[in-house]
């Protein structure tokens, strides 16, 4: 058994190695067209079943993770219920032509699936936000999806907008998983279930569903912003904002287990601890 992290393909409960490949991110260096042809032409290697293998964060290399804010009714609402005084610049950019996005995370500080999942030891009211997550190409090109745990301290935050990189990225704020779903497999990324539910003490605490087709954008003009005067040489993962906030006072607790849901992408599971997360 090796601990070198390999790259594979899933299909029908079992993962088979894709050959001459170090990382994803050498997978984002090539057009869509060339990685469709080498993911569904291409030699694998033996299948494995998917119970032996342990699934890391599908993020590596310099990919960087972004994420778009207000992108929904529902986040807009609860940005302006949380932040009083700052209300009209959430409502402004929902309406506004340039989206929000902002830089979310690293590699090396993403959370795979299982993993523990933070919230701030100096936060008081804290939130999991369940995404549709895009994978994106060096060229601009969307070549996949995965899911996207944009944790969010909803205090940090509603104190001042300004302090949102304090508020969205810090040591086990950001999980994804459980894999990337190729572009090719989805049909309407606009037609997507998004479930999450809240466990605590082996009782549901919380859940709630919903569907990307209340997105307020399109997929396409987001990235395009992403692009935009910028450049992404190993691709980038761009989450696309939440459209489930759980109703204040709710925060999340220790212990609490977080399972996020998406028709056709995949399940990430992961677990939360309050302050720093192991690892
Ligand atoms: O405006 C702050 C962040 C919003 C966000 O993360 C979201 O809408 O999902
Ligand atoms: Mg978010």
């Amino acid at each position: 058994e090796s601990a070198e992290p390999r790259i594979g393909l899933h299909d029908d409960g079992h993962v088979a190695e894709v050959g001459g490949v170090g990382s994803l991110a050498e997978l984002w260096a090539s057009p869509l067209a060339d990685l469709r042809a080498r993911l569904t032409g291409g030699p694998l290697g033996d299948r494995v079943p998917l119970s032996e293998v342990d699934l890391l964060a599908p993020v590596d290399g310099t990919t960087e993770v972004w994420a778009a804010g207000v992108t929904y009714e529902t986040s807009r609402e609860a940005r302006v219920e949380e932040s009083e005084r700052a209300a009209t610049i959430y409502e402004l950019v929902y309406d506004a032509e340039r989206p929000e996005l902002f830089f979310k995370s690293v590699p090396w500080r993403v959370v795979g699936p299982g993993g523990s999942l933070a919230v701030r030891a100096d936060s008081a009211v804290d939130v999991p936000e369940p995404e549709l997550a895009l994978v994106v190409n060096r060229f601009g090109e969307t070549v996949g999806y995965t899911v996207c745990n944009d944790m969010s301290s909803r205090s940090i935050e509603g104190e001042n907008p300004l302090y949102l990189p304090q508020a969205k990225i810090y040591f086990g704020g950001c999980g994804l998983g459980p894999w990337i779903t190729p572009v090719w497999e989805i049909e309407d990324p606009y037609d997507l279930t998004i479930e999450m539910t809240i466990g605590r003490n082996g009782e549901r605490e919380w859940s709630g569903e919903t569907s990307t087709s209340r997105l307020h954008r399109r997929l396409d003009d987001l990235v395009a912003y992403l692009m935009r005067g910028d450049v992404h040489p190993d691709g980038v993962v761009l989450s696309t904002g939440t459209c489930l906030v759980p109703e204040a006072p709710f925060t999340l607790a220790d212990g609490d287990t977080v399972e996020i849901g998406i028709s056709g992408v995949g399940v990430l599971r992961n677990t939360v601890v309050r302050g720093m997360p192991p690892g």
